[in-house]
């Protein structure tokens, strides 16, 4: 749809270069920066880009501005005044012949190679990171990133759930300890939070029933991988009275075909961008427990690794024509302690991944509600229950049955676009290197 950004008074007079087609033999008011510039001796081309894409200028000799834009460097901040023009060798098929040029700011020669052109170490341009965002294909990582999170909050407030935020400074980790940043909380230790998962089961507890979280979750991962962030946005949800950890699946993947229908519908123009192949979706989305995926490989075990989801990946695919695989009932041991165990073998749980060509991007399950139950299992993992004491509080007047999941956003934008690194699907990643920009 096209968008007529000039109702804004504030840009009144501005074009942008998505709108130069529409505005043949105009005059026009252009801002943006110059991305290429092309001096021919008598004739300069300069390709200006803004917020909505690119257009050619063009300078004649006669031009007033002639000797100015003589001088122009890339990335040079313009306002230009022209007139739009057919030229059918132009890549929109117009182009503006300057009539004028005033430079809002100069740039410095630049220190890394954006246009995509020449590739550049990913390291390298992190640390240009705003420079090599103004790179249209890594700029759209994020539009279609934004999109998500709509898409996401719409399903979920379609259905009548109660969007809530949860404290990120916590007294205590809800996942196990060792991947916890501690801080400094006026005279006490505190820790960034790991998830908001003892706070959406509290919400449980205060009868709000249906309720989601997208927020920023910390773990400290030591590893170097280009799947985990030290820093990461999770899609969270919890909802009450459910019958079984089915419940939550289905929740899951009604939110994930969700976004996948809006996508489609709404942005095929990034899709088409990065010439991928959209993801083979279908629900029910295949449901297989631990053990059986485990047969699929011909291998064991109690969790799988990361080579062993992209096995079953695979297999899934051959199997079932799906890019999406439910990996149910892992044993407790590998589970934390809030996990509610099966009803007829106790060594396993009512719990899965999910995961999306072959990758981990969503966990959940049921959750023990019954207070004695829940205390014996946070033992049977040495867990104090004096350090838990403010969440086993809230299974003292009334819990209800309940369950969620908690959904990696920058993995599903990463499997989605076929990124190599999960760090291009963050506008400022953090990890154990990276702390700045
Ligand atoms: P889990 O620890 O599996 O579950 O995390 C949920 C999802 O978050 C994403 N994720 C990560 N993404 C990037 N970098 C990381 N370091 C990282 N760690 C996790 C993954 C993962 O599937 N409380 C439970 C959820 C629940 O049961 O509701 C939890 O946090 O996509």
């Amino acid at each position: 749809m096209e968008k007529n950004y000039s109702q804004n008074d504030i840009y009144k007079r501005r074009v942008y270069a998505s709108e130069v087609l529409e505005k043949e033999n105009k005059e026009i008011l252009l801002k943006g920066w110059a991305s290429a510039i092309r001096d021919l001796g008598n004739l300069i081309f300069v390709i200006l880009r803004d917020c909505t894409g690119e257009v050619q200028l063009i300078a004649k000799k006669d031009c007033k501005s002639f000797n100015e834009i003589k001088n122009l460097r890339r990335e040079d901040v313009l306002e230009v005044e022209g007139k739009v023009v057919k030229n059918e060798k132009s890549p929109k098929g117009v182009e503006v012949q300057i009539r004028k040029i005033k430079i809002l700011n100069k740039a410095e020669p630049l220190p890394i190679e954006f246009s995509g052109k020449i590739s550049t170490d990913l390291s390298k341009r992190l640390d240009n990171r705003f420079l090599d965002l103004r790179n249209p294909k890594n700029k759209k990582i994020f539009e279609l990133k934004s999109k998500i999170v709509n898409f996401s909050r719409n399903f979920f407030y379609e259905r009548d759930f109660i969007e809530i935020h949860t404290p990120k400074i916590v007294a205590q980790g809800a996942e196990g300890g060792s991947e916890l940043f501690p801080i400094l909380y006026y005279n006490k230790e505190g820790y960034l939070t790991q998830s908001p998962q003892f706070y959406k089961q509290m919400m449980q507890a205060a009868g709000f029933e249906k309720v989601f979280e997208i927020g920023p979750t910390y773990r400290a991962e030591k590893s170097h991988t280009i799947r985990h962030l030290s820093e990461f946005w999770g899609i969270d949800s919890e909802i009450s009275f459910i019958e079984s950890y089915e419940d939550i699946m289905n929740l899951l993947e009604n939110m994930v075909c969700y976004i996948l229908d809006k996508i489609k519908e709404n942005c095929s123009e990034i899709i088409d961008y990065f010439n991928i192949k959209f993801p083979k979706y279908k629900k029910p989305f295949p449901r297989i427990t631990l053990r059986d995926s485990f047969k699929l490989i011909n291998r064991n075990g109690t969790d799988l690794s990361n080579e062993e989801e992209k096995l079953i990946g695979e297999k899934v695919k051959d199997k079932f024509n799906s890019d999406f695989v439910f990996i149910t009932q892992y044993p407790f041991e590998s589970r934390p302690f809030y996990t509610m165990k099966n009803a007829k073998n106790k060594e396993l749980t009512d719990s899965f991944d999910l995961l999306f060509k072959g990758m981990e991007i969503a966990t959940g399950g049921q959750r023990e509600h019954r207070l004695e139950i829940l205390k014996e299992q946070a033992r049977e993992k040495n867990i104090s229950l004096d350090s838990i004491k403010f969440y086993l509080e809230s299974f003292k007047y009334g819990m209800p049955p309940h369950g969620g999941f908690g959904f990696g956003l920058e993995r599903f934008v990463m499997q989605i676009l076929n990124l190599e690194n999960i760090r291009e699907a963050v506008l400022f990643p953090r990890d154990v290197e990276r702390l700045v920009p």
